[in-house]
């Protein structure tokens, strides 16, 4: 039988081979690993706990806001805090970004932007939900608080992105720009283990994935994309949990894509916390990822914490085969 990797071994692994690795940034991916360990735990039996349904307000962008987001935000927020290791952090789930208290940051480098659990209206009915991440190295000097530019970064910039699927079963799949990697949380020993080595995005896929009730909301060239993907018979499928759909996507091949409607004419995901994050991984596993006016996503200036874009990503010659259209 084959010893399993351990993403705590892996990651130390990989940052030793790093020559100018302090282990910080390794470590910083180990808390975001223990996070997940936890936030897991409560998604596995949120209900049998108070913890399912909304906590009866709204986030400043106007969603309704779910007691496992708050609770999933929180905890991903104190974990980064006592890392010691992040300077401050932004959230799906708050109008501004934290910037932690001196105490807590002394030297630290990094920053990091995050959706607490993406795909939150689909928790009550037991359907996958995640987390998502990216890392940046601040801009600010060390010892200082964060600022707004530390967070206002392209996806160029990204020195690592994952997320965390709760699924069937729990995976964690993450970059640092050196090819995509996903580990299987063994509940038995309490660890994630490496199950799917250097993941690469298949070239063609016969799914596409896309919130069909909005179609004569989307523009032309996408309307006649998707009429063309249903002449060739190919298989719609939406979660509508964009980390679930992008990690199906990842695996099997295909096309997702949330394009610009009429209630949300820039596109409903935001840059910062959704696209940026799983369009790293994407591009590291072959893939491409625009928007709907062709520009690649991890190039797009991000001027606001919130800014929202359409996407459209995945294999290769689906994405290709969608800019003819556009
Ligand atoms: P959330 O971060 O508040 O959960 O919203 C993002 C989610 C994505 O996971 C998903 O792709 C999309 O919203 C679904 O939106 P819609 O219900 O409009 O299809
Ligand atoms: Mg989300």
């Amino acid at each position: 039988m084959s010893r399993r990797i351990t993403l705590d071994e892996f990651i130390n692994n990989e940052g030793e081979s790093r020559q100018d690795a302090t282990g910080e940034f390794s470590g910083l991916l180990r808390h975001i690993g223990i996070a997940a360990k936890i936030i897991n735990r409560i998604v596995n039996k949120a209900g049998l706990m108070d913890i399912l349904g909304e906590d009866g307000g709204h986030n400043f962008s106007g969603d309704t806001v779910q007691k496992l987001d708050t609770y999933t935000n929180d905890l991903m927020i104190e974990y980064l805090r006592n890392s010691h290791l992040c300077a401050g952090v932004a959230s799906e789930e708050l109008e501004h970004f934290i910037s932690f208290a001196p105490n807590y940051t002394k030297s630290n480098k990094y920053i990091v932007v995050m959706d607490p659990l993406d795909g939150s209206s689909n928790i009550d009915v037991n359907i996958s939900v995640g987390t998502i991440f990216g890392i940046y190295k601040r801009k600010s000097d060390l010892g200082t608080d964060a600022v707004i530019d530390d967070f206002l970064q392209n996806g160029t910039e990204l020195l690592a992105s994952g997320y965390v699927l709760y699924g069937t079963s729990t995976m964690f799949v993450f970059t640092t720009g050196n090819g995509v990697n996903g580990f299987t949380y063994d509940r038995g020993i309490g660890e994630f283990c490496l199950s799917h080595a250097n993941m690469m995005m298949p070239l063609g896929g016969s799914y596409y994935s896309v919130n069909q009730g909005y179609y004569r909301q989307f523009n032309k060239g996408v309307r006649e994309f998707l009429d063309g993907c249903a002449d060739k018979n190919r298989m719609l499928r939406y979660i509508g949990s964009m980390v679930a759909d992008v990690h199906r996507t990842l695996c099997l091949g295909g096309i997702f894509m949330y394009p610009q409607t009429q209630k949300n004419p820039e596109g409903k995901l935001r840059i910062l916390y959704e696209c940026n994050p799983l369009s790293f991984l994407v591009e590291q596993a072959g893939g491409i990822s625009i928007s709907e006016s062709k520009q690649r996503i991890l190039g797009i200036p991000v001027t606001s914490l919130h800014q929202r874009t359409s996407i459209i990503v995945g294999s290769k010659d689906l994405v290709n085969e969608a800019l003819n259209f556009l």
